[in-house]
């Protein structure tokens, strides 16, 4: 057989093993490993090389309505590519669900934003925020049934939020179709309750945003999605976790044999609240919830990501620009921290701070680094062609260099908003090349593929809430 392209000379990392092998890829598919694979079209030297399954992003916002005048800075077009760039051959952006509205609908908006517009491929996770007894009994199901097979739903945000009934009773449509929850943990009435003590005394900058939201309001409402999911007993999601004391009750949940799966972010190992006491307003820049901690919460977040708690390192990448009257400094937002949008970029930047502050320190090995970034999201959002680089699967790869030093600076990135949360750190490895479906996206830092290249994929279930057969 003549092969497409042959990746030769490379070092080829999956979840579990490190080995010197050239790839070969075939219509899209990784058709051989091995040496001396025999001619190929095209041959791409990886000497000195890392070859990694490309990057799946499982937590990302793009062009998702934000309400009051907000506008998200990256549509799929911007967001993807970004997301590219950073090493990402697949993202998971989230569909939204407005009050009053039908999931189907909302999907059908992002479907046709998202037609013919993407650089990465994509599929979509869906946000349940109106659970009548219709969405839950007819639109769920058969959208878990055609391929949309996880929800998010909010403990936290007035009109986002819902109740432990809404939640007990959203958790039953997973236990009924085998789809997978995931949970935004803050105690919405806790917030409410400190934002008015705030506001009473005045007290309204950016750096606001992180004292209303403290670590208890976190990690008791992590305890009870997690206690909820116990008792309808399906698995659960915790998303975006921020500190020891919420990893203390995952760790404790997944010793008694619940099936918990837990996410951190590059923020959490990267920013503190500091940062939202900027000058000038500029702590606006970090707002994001849950809130950035302190160094000792940093610390909890690495060595949950090093001891095997954290199962997903995603970048919760939800882009606001930051002087734009339709962002950040909106105006109101340039007067409380009340109305300024919750969210960061981060797409791009993901791989490259885990690689540079993970591997290249040696706190966890280039395995550990493949299933926290690509392996584990497709095995848990239903993935069944991606996240490894074996025979049979797609030729998403990404190819890194290690030797590569650069310094995050938002101008060299690619995404639709106007600054980085990591401008000015160093970073040592980056990814120079990469392969979607077997074509050449991106070569030596240059983007060669097109936009629409990236397509939907539908997903199987979970593989933590499938009933497996052979
Ligand atoms: N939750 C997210 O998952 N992303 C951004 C904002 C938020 O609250
Ligand atoms: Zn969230
Ligand atoms: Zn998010």
């Amino acid at each position: 057989m003549k092969f497409d392209l042959i990746i030769a000379n490379g070092t080829v990392a999956t979840a579990s093993d490190v080995f010197a092998s050239d790839v070969a890829i075939k219509d899209g598919t990784i058709v051989a490993l091995g040496r001396d694979l025999g001619p190929a079209t095209r041959t791409i030297d990886a000497a000195g090389m890392y070859v990694l399954p490309g990057g799946i992003d499982s937590h990302v916002h793009l062009a998702q309505p934000s309400g009051d005048g907000i506008v998200m800075a990256d549509d799929f077009e911007s967001g993807t590519r970004s997301a590219l760039f950073g090493g990402n051959t697949m993202v998971l952006p989230f569909c939204l669900q407005q009050k009053g509205e039908s999931l189907r609908e909302a999907l059908k908006a992002y479907h046709a934003l998202a037609e013919g517009n993407c650089y990465t491929d994509i599929s979509f996770h869906l946000i349940v925020s109106d659970p009548t007894d219709a969405v839950l009994g007819q639109e769920l199901p058969a959208l878990v049934a055609d391929g949309y097979t996880s929800f998010k739903v909010f403990m936290t945000y007035e009109g986002l939020r819902l109740n432990d009934a809404e939640i007990l009773a959203t958790m039953d449509v997973a236990r009924r179709t085998g789809a997978l929850v995931m949970v935004h943990c803050e105690n919405e009435d806790a917030i409410r309750y400190l934002v008015g003590r705030h506001e009473d005394e005045g007290e309204v900058r950016p750096r606001a945003h992180a004292t209303t939201r403290p670590i208890a309001a976190e990690r008791e409402a992590t305890h009870r999605a997690m206690s909820l999911a116990e008792i309808v007993d399906v698995p659960v999601v915790i998303v975006h976790v921020s500190n020891g004391a919420a990893i203390e009750e995952i760790r404790r949940a997944k010793a008694r044999g619940r099936k918990v799966v837990s996410e951190t972010c590059p923020q959490y190992l990267m920013l503190t609240a500091d940062d939202l006491g900027g000058m000038d307003w500029e702590g606006a820049k970090f707002v994001c919830s849950p809130p950035p901690r302190d160094a000792a919460e940093q610390d909890a977040c690495w060595n949950g990501i090093e001891e095997g708690t954290f199962d997903l390192f995603s970048s919760d990448h939800c882009p606001f620009r930051y002087d734009d009257p339709a962002g950040k400094l909106n105006p109101k937002g340039a007067r409380s921290f009340r109305h300024i949008p919750n969210g960061i970029p981060g797409v791009e930047t993901r791989l490259p701070i885990l690689f540079s502050e993970g591997v290249m320190t040696g706190r966890i090995d280039l395995q550990r680094f493949v299933a926290l970034t690509a392996t584990n999201q497709a095995k848990i959002y239903g993935l069944e062609r991606k996240g490894s680089i074996a025979v049979g699967l797609d030729a998403d790869i990404t190819i890194w260099n290690p030797e590569t030093r650069r310094t995050i600076r938002h101008a060299e990135l690619h995404d639709g908003s106007d600054y980085s949360p990591y401008e000015g750190t160093e970073v040592q490895g980056w990814p120079v090349t990469v392969i979607l479906g077997g074509t050449v996206m991106v070569e030596h830092g240059r983007l060669i593929g097109k936009k629409g290249e990236g397509r939907y994929r539908s997903r199987a279930l979970s593989s933590i809430t499938r009933r497996h057969s052979p």
